[in-house]
């Protein structure tokens, strides 16, 4: 497939673009990466250089493809972090252009705003802006519980209270939803005292939970590589419950070398063999 992937560059490290491209493409997809901003790393550092991308500059870039003649063969679009209010039009005018040229193309929005733990880190006019006018443009959405609750309205904790916002969230327009961090207050703890976290998958044939050990690690682009491939594998699979059990496998073995390497950033390129061959270590459930 070919997916046209509208993020963030860092030089040093991964997220957005830098995180989700490599693993797309080791798992056989052609990317097109349209940059946003081109950093030297990830904000998380609290000092970073570059420039943030000016929307035209980033429009443009999406012409120059379409003028190619080109857009009608991507399959999906891929955003994720929105740095400034005008990118968000920059992402909504090319999905109607890819879908104009291509009807069968999909869109997945991970609408980044913050999460559990540090609140909202985006300006805070963005998450209005995704709600309103990216989300409904959406087939595929991919927040965490913190988004999935600000996006609704709601305080998801529960698996039912959170399997009800997830309808809430497609009620806004996207028909799937993947919640990439549920954090259920009765969530299970492991037989060795280790502590879990789950990952829900809401469609319109039923809902899949599937259950990981939650690891010591808060990894900046993990959120990008999971959505990214989740979309990969659910538009190849057309299974939720597939593409759940895979990008869970991936993501896992993916922060489990970054622990052992004991480096802050992902260790996408060491943890290759995750993204081509999952080792399907945990099964999804439908719930
Ligand atoms: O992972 C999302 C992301 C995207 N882009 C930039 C970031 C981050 C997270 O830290 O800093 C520039």
């Amino acid at each position: 497939m070919r997916f046209l992937s509208i993020q963030s560059h860092v030089a040093y490290g991964h997220v957005g673009n830098s995180a989700a491209v490599f693993p797309l493409q080791r798992i056989g997809h052609e990317v097109w990466p349209v940059l946003t901003v081109n950093f030297s790393n990830h904000t998380g550092y609290g000092a970073w250089g570059g420039p943030a991308i000016p929307a035209d500059d980033v429009r443009a870039v999406v012409t120059g493809i379409e003028d190619r003649g080109v857009l009608g063969t991507v399959d999906g679009v891929l955003s994720g972090y929105l740095g400034g209010e005008e990118i968000v039009d920059v992402v909504v005018d090319a999905v109607a252009r890819v879908k104009a040229a291509n009807p069968a193309a999909s869109f997945t929005c991970d609408p980044v705003m913050g999460n559990a733990t540090s609140g909202c880190f985006v300006a805070p006019t963005i998450p209005p802006l995704i709600r309103e006018r990216v989300v409904p443009v959406a087939d595929i959405i991919t927040p965490n519980q913190f988004e999935l609750g600000f996006m609704t309205h709601t305080e998801p904790d529960t698996l039912e209270s959170t399997l009800e916002s997830a309808d809430r969230a497609r009620d806004l327009g996207p028909r799937t939803v993947l919640v990439t961090s549920v954090l259920r207050p009765d969530r299970e703890v492991l037989p060795d005292g280790s502590p879990t976290i789950e990952m829900l998958a809401v469609d319109d044939e039923g809902a899949w939970i599937v259950q990981t050990p939650h690891l010591p690690i808060k990894a900046n682009g993990s959120g990008d590589v999971t959505s990214a491939l989740f979309t990969a594998h659910y538009r190849e699979t057309g299974s939720a419950a597939v593409a759940l059990e895979r990008t869970a496998s991936s993501v896992f073995d993916l922060l489990q070398v970054t622990i052992d390497s004991g480096e802050r950033e992902l260790r996408i390129v060491q943890a290759q063999e995750a993204f081509a061959h999952p080792r399907m270590q945990f099964a999804a459930r439908q719930v």
